[in-house]
């Protein structure tokens, strides 16, 4: 197996660009591959200031870095949701996901002198997201999604950043297509493309990786000495979406290229006509009464959802309702 570039020997094959890479010209191939993606779809422009979310998981921290090499200022927002671990003041040892994945973050944040903001949803707004999945009775992805995204975009608004980028690959993007267009959920599909323009009191929002395949991006942490959460979130377990992505991968497996060819198809030829359809985020939107956040009713769903859990946190162990769906 040679090196498609230099003809050395050669650590990594990708298939759907049919070709094999030594452990430079593959991590040269990632940085082009994210570039390209940035300047296709106009992402970041020079001098633009960038929060990217940090998960402590392989797509995020990667991120990161490559934003770094392409030269990008780019700072990361962890949110601590406390997934997997008890209470505060909890017996020493029991660490759990969220203390796992913030301390990989902090790490890599530490040992490159990379500007970190950190926020902790139980300390700062005095829930967790298993608390809120047992309260609201919906699946943890749901509360968790809409926070985190409401921690975002107020933390880049409030920083002034001109960008929020998050580690979304094309696996990511190619399942999310694929449950979107099998429930024919055309609003999803409106909203789904690499870049979400800013406006309507949200700062603009963009996935740099999606030109890289999951497996990719794991090579590019093992080959850049990225060391990362490798554990996957326990409340994600059986979710369609998951279901999707290894539907995809086998049809990739048979076909290398089907994902790219997939997703790509769809923005270039598909995602123009449903955004026509649809009023994307063109209606006039509100303001939270709490926190000032857009919305079309006259309090948030986050500050919704923290009353409602805040109210109504149970005094025991939570139960979590097995989560079929994640949408985003
Ligand atoms: S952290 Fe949160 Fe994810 Fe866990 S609960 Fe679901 S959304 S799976 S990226
Ligand atoms: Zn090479
Ligand atoms: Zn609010």
């Amino acid at each position: 197996m040679k090196c498609r570039v230099c003809r050395g020997p050669a650590v990594i094959d990708v298939p759907r660009h049919n070709a094999n890479f030594c452990a430079e010209h593959f991590l040269r191939l990632c940085r082009d591959q994210t570039r390209k993606a940035i300047e296709q779809f106009a992402m970041i422009a020079p001098g633009e200031r960038v929060l990217v979310a940090v998960s402590g998981g392989k797509d995020s921290l990667a991120l990161w870095q490559l934003l770094h090499e392409l030269g990008h200022e780019a700072d990361g927002l962890y949110i601590g949701l406390g997934i997997g671990s008890g209470p505060k003041g909890r017996p020493s040892g029991d660490v759990g996901y969220s203390d796992v994945s913030g301390a990989h973050v902090r790490t890599f944040a530490a040992e490159r002198g990379y500007r970190l903001i950190e926020i902790d949803v139980r300390e700062e707004h005095g829930f967790d997201i298993p608390t809120a999945a047992a309260v609201t009775r919906r699946v943890p992805c749901s509360s968790c999604g809409l926070t985190k995204r409401h921690l975002f975009d107020r933390a880049a608004l409030d920083g002034g950043y001109d960008v929020v980028a998050t580690g979304h690959n094309l696996d990511d993007e190619a399942a999310v297509l694929f449950g979107n267009v099998l429930h024919w959920d055309t609003d999803y599909l409106a909203r789904q493309a690499p870049v979400l323009p800013a406006g309507n009191g949200f700062p603009r929002k963009v996935k740099p990786l999606v030109r890289l395949a999951e497996r990719e991006t794991a090579a590019y942490c093992v080959l850049a000495g990225i060391d990362y959460q490798v554990e996957e979130c326990p409340l994600a377990a059986g979710n369609r979406h998951l279901g999707y992505k290894d539907l995809l991968e086998q049809a990739e497996r048979r076909s290398p290229g089907t994902k790219h060819a997939f997703y790509f198809g769809f923005l270039e030829r598909a995602a123009e006509l449903l955004r026509a359809g649809a009023a994307l985020r063109a209606e006039d939107l509100g303001r939270c009464t709490s926190c000032g956040a857009p919305t079309a009713e006259g309090t948030c769903a986050f500050c919704r959802l923290q009353t409602r859990v805040g109210a109504a946190a149970p005094a025991g162990p939570v139960e979590v309702p097995t989560p079929v769906m994640v949408r985003r």
